[in-house]
């Protein structure tokens, strides 16, 4: 079809953005996608019936940027990814389109409710925590910003597993988030790569006479792409995030199958679907699981041969201009065999000489570290990998090799240096170390705030540091607006507005135009309202799912985040025991009452965090029945976090606790997010935590506890936790009634575990902050009470949090990483 022709239909048909043609649309796809009339369409029959309907329109302006960006062979970002932690697709979407006021009125005439069918959405809950949540605010905002990209990751047929909370306990639950269909994927069976696992390598002299390695698998699976539009905010384009779905090559042994081994002929079918399976719901720890690195090296290996398909179409380019086309971007090192695979490609099928193949792959990849817990870095067993990759290990065996030549000659002699850079860790049992091979591999190397990058460059990554420290930056994280102000808190967005006018949401440093609001009592005491009322729809959202009365002139202190030790809810829990104390001897003392609010998941093998759930929830109990408290302090567990629980939680916050022990959290997001909502944050230096400070002024933040250095040379002059027991008379008394089994019925032994490691380790310094936080919460209680300072506190915070937007991060990765330019479309 003539390509006017074609936009002319385009423009015509199911993308009108009328309400009356909305409404049109949207019956057409009840009866003809749903085959149902109204008067018996369950809601998800209206919800799919809907989310087709936006689709099409997202499709319309999809198609265009897809077009526009072949025309104009736009250098491209891909952005590697073992988790996208997308949220709903549906309110995203009509935000972005601009659509929502048209939807709800054709909705409305229809006689039915957006926030009905809004809810009907299961979310793609395709990760696990802040990192995955970090690549999809980073694929908004590159859409927003019209930047080209493509996400690369998985589609887990189930995400994280849901959280039920039973008699304390976290009880996991499959996600099934695919059970009524994905109307936002549209499945590619005519891209599909056949991947190879397995087997062993044979050298040979090809018919040119030069050496090669062919790989003889012991199996192959296929990779299918889904590809999912990514909408910018109010942009004409869209970016598009392809996740690969593993399949067997032929799904039906038909020799298993004549011999009548019925059960063997579909057995090879189950073996490769299980690669896309199932995300592993570990949080900080790397578990080295043959399935965890199948999936890795699978969704590496079609990712990058699409890239070269997609690249090779283009007239007159060839596989040595791959890194003129590409930035590819290694979210974390779950993609980081994207170095030897490339180079495989390059080298075994594209038949490039060792030297050049290195040079583009060098060119070609950027590294974003995000952790800096040992326990966290990915390391692979050597047989393991030799068993499943047995080319990579040859590849990097040899790029290990060359590498070390090189330190060899700068360093000659420091052998200290040589083992601490290899690729492989000879200390112990032989492991390739994941974070060496996507430093040697990348030209650009990031950590995700500014200690965290500091702390990479003094220590976890010291030695490449001083290999190249032009490799090296900082790039803090952000979040987008779009859906952490926007859909969480309209009516703040709408307030802002107001005051502010509209196109702050894409220039969020316009939001300083709140500053000379900021004690204008008129202004506050309307602030205060929005947050009230946010509060009351989150009382609402607890006292159905946790069973849990709760008072919206109270503080609510919110410490949402996957549970773990170094992020020390456990600290939290201990304040919250002593509180419980001071409330019990004392009646009359004067304290704001107060509800801690919790939410998370435990990696459903991390046995300590399990306890830390069920230690609050036990806590909860029995504080929540206590009349002689309860008037004034109250504990809730939000049960299954995910991003559709997290946009009713962060704008109903009046305190964001974010207390890791210095030196632990990468960077931290939620922080963000809550201090974009007008909370006021308990935190630690640590993190993005000091950025946040820095910006909204120490004034308006409440900092406590050792810093990352303190932590250190406490630890180095034989920190003893017991000393700290013995001289503070309050953490000894909270400590002792955890013990006692006060809060779970006299059973010692519950808690006994926790306890004793706290009593002899407490690797996380929870005794050495312990009184600097509760001093810290008695400035928040005083601070609360002066609601004209408080209101202040809450509105700079929201007028200085600019920098966080996704937006700037982004802008930073493309001017100073990428060189990546935006293309209109
Ligand atoms: C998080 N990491 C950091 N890992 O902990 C957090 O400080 C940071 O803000 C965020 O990344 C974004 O940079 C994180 O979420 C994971 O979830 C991994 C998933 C796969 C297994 C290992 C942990």
């Amino acid at each position: 079809m003539a390509k006017q022709a074609s936009a002319r239909l385009a423009d015509t048909v199911r993308t009108g953005l009328s309400v009356g043609e909305i409404k049109r649309d949207f019956l057409d796809n009840l009866r003809y996608i749903q085959a149902r009339f109204p008067e018996v369409a369950s809601s998800n029959d209206l919800y799919q019936a809907l989310a087709y309907t936006v689709r099409d329109r997202l499709l319309e302006r999809w198609v265009r940027a897809a077009q526009r960006y072949r025309e104009t062979a736009a250098r491209t970002v891909c952005y590697l990814s073992a988790e996208f932690l997308l949220g709903p697709h549906l309110g995203a979407n009509l935000l972005s389109l601009g659509i929502s006021g048209e939807v709800r009125a054709a909705l409305d005439e229809l006689g039915l409710s957006l926030d009905r069918l809004l809810a009907e959405e299961e979310e793609p809950g395709l990760g696990n925590g802040g990192l995955g949540r970090l690549a999809a605010c980073y694929m908004e905002s590159m859409a927003t910003l019209a930047v080209p990209a493509i996400g690369y990751g998985i589609r887990y047929e189930f995400g994280i597993f849901d959280q039920a909370i039973c008699d304390g306990w976290q009880v996991e639950l499959t996600d099934k988030w695919l059970r009524y269909g994905n109307p936002w994927e549209i499945p590619r069976p005519t891209i599909t790569f056949d991947v190879k696992f397995g087997g062993h390598t044979e050298g040979f002299v090809d018919d040119e006479g030069r050496y090669r390695v062919r790989w003889i698998p012991e199996r192959e699976v296929r990779g299918m792409a889904y590809d999912t539009p990514i909408h910018g905010y109010r942009a004409a384009s869209a970016n598009l995030l392809r996740l690969w779905t593993a399949q067997a090559i032929e799904s039906f042994d038909f020799q298993a199958f004549n011999v009548g081994d019925y059960y063997g002929a579909v057995d090879a079918k189950i073996r490769s679907e299980t690669i896309s399976k199932v995300l592993y719901p570990n949080d900080e720890t790397a578990l080295g699981k043959r399935l965890r690195l199948a999936q890795q090296y699978f969704f590496v290996s079609c990712s990058l041969r699409d890239m070269i398909r997609i690249h090779l179409q283009v007239p007159g380019k060839g596989i040595d201009s791959f890194h003129e086309k590409y930035a590819v971007q290694l979210n974390d090192t779950h993609p980081a065999l994207s170095v030897a695979e490339l180079m495989r490609l390059l080298v075994d099928e594209h038949l490039l000489p060792w030297e050049q193949a290195w040079e583009i792959t060098r060119n070609t990849f950027c590294y974003t570290n995000h952790t800096l817990l040992p326990e966290a870095l990915e390391c692979w067993p050597l047989p393991l990998l030799k068993q499943v990759l047995p080319r990579h290990l040859e590849i990097i065996f040899e790029i290990n090799h060359r590498f070390l030549n090189d330190v060899r000659m700068r360093y000659p002699g420091d052998e200290r240096r040589i083992a601490s850079v290899s690729l492989i860790d000879e200390s112990g049992e032989k492991t390739v170390r994941m974070a060496n091979l996507a430093c040697v591999g990348s030209r650009a190397i990031n950590g995700v705030a500014a200690l965290h990058t500091e702390l990479l460059k003094a220590h976890v990554l010291k030695d490449f540091h001083a290999l190249w420290p032009e490799r090296f930056s900082n790039k803090t994280n952000g979040v987008t607006p779009r859906r952490f102000l926007q859909l969480a808190n309209p009516e703040l967005c709408a307030l802002i507005s107001e005051t502010l006018g509209e196109g702050w949401v894409t220039h969020m440093e316009r939001l300083r135009g709140l500053e000379q609001h900021a004690s204008d009592t008129g202004f506050q005491a309307r602030w205060r309202a929005i947050k009230r009322s946010n509060k009351a729809r989150l009382a609402d959202y607890i006292r159905e799912h946790a069973g849990i009365e709760l008072d919206s002139d109270w503080i609510f202190d919110v410490q949402v985040k996957r549970i773990h030790e170094y992020k020390r809810q456990h600290l939290s829990a201990l304040h919250i025991v002593s509180l419980y104390q001071r409330l019990k001897q004392d009646p009359r003392l004067e304290f704001p009452p107060r509800v801690f609010i919790f939410g998370g998941k435990a990696a459903p093998g991390y046995f300590m965090a399990k306890r830390i759930i069920k230690l609050i929830n036990d806590i909860a109990t029995v504080v929540n029945a206590d009349k002689d408290v309860n008037q004034r302090l109250r504990v809730a567990f939000v049960p299954n976090f995910c991003v559709k629980v997290s946009e009713i939680i962060y704008p109903a916050a009046d305190v964001s606790e974010q207390i890791s022990t210095a030196g632990k959290e990468a960077s931290g997001t939620g922080n963000m997010k809550f201090a974009m909502n007008g909370a006021v944050t308990i935190g630690t230096l640590d993190g993005a935590n000091i950025e946040i400070r820095d910006q909204v002024g120490e004034e308006n933040f409440f900092l406590f506890g050792l810093t990352a250095d303190a932590v250190r040379t406490e630890k180095e002059k034989g920190y003893r936790p017991r000393d700290v027991y013995d001289a503070n008379p309050t953490l000894k008394a909270a400590i002792d009634l955890i013990a006692s089994g006060h809060f779970c019925g006299g059973d010692r032994a519950l808690y006994g575990g926790m306890i004793e490691g706290l009593m002899n380790h407490d690797p996380y310094m929870l005794f050495a902050d312990f009184e600097a936080y509760a001093r810290c919460h008695e400035d928040v209680g005083r601070a609360y009470l002066d609601t004209q300072r408080w209101s202040k506190m809450s509105i700079l915070n929201v007028a200085r949090i600019g920098m966080f937007s996704s937006d700037r991060a982004i802008r930073e990765y493309c001017d100073e990483i990428w060189r990546v330019r935006p293309v209109i479309v």
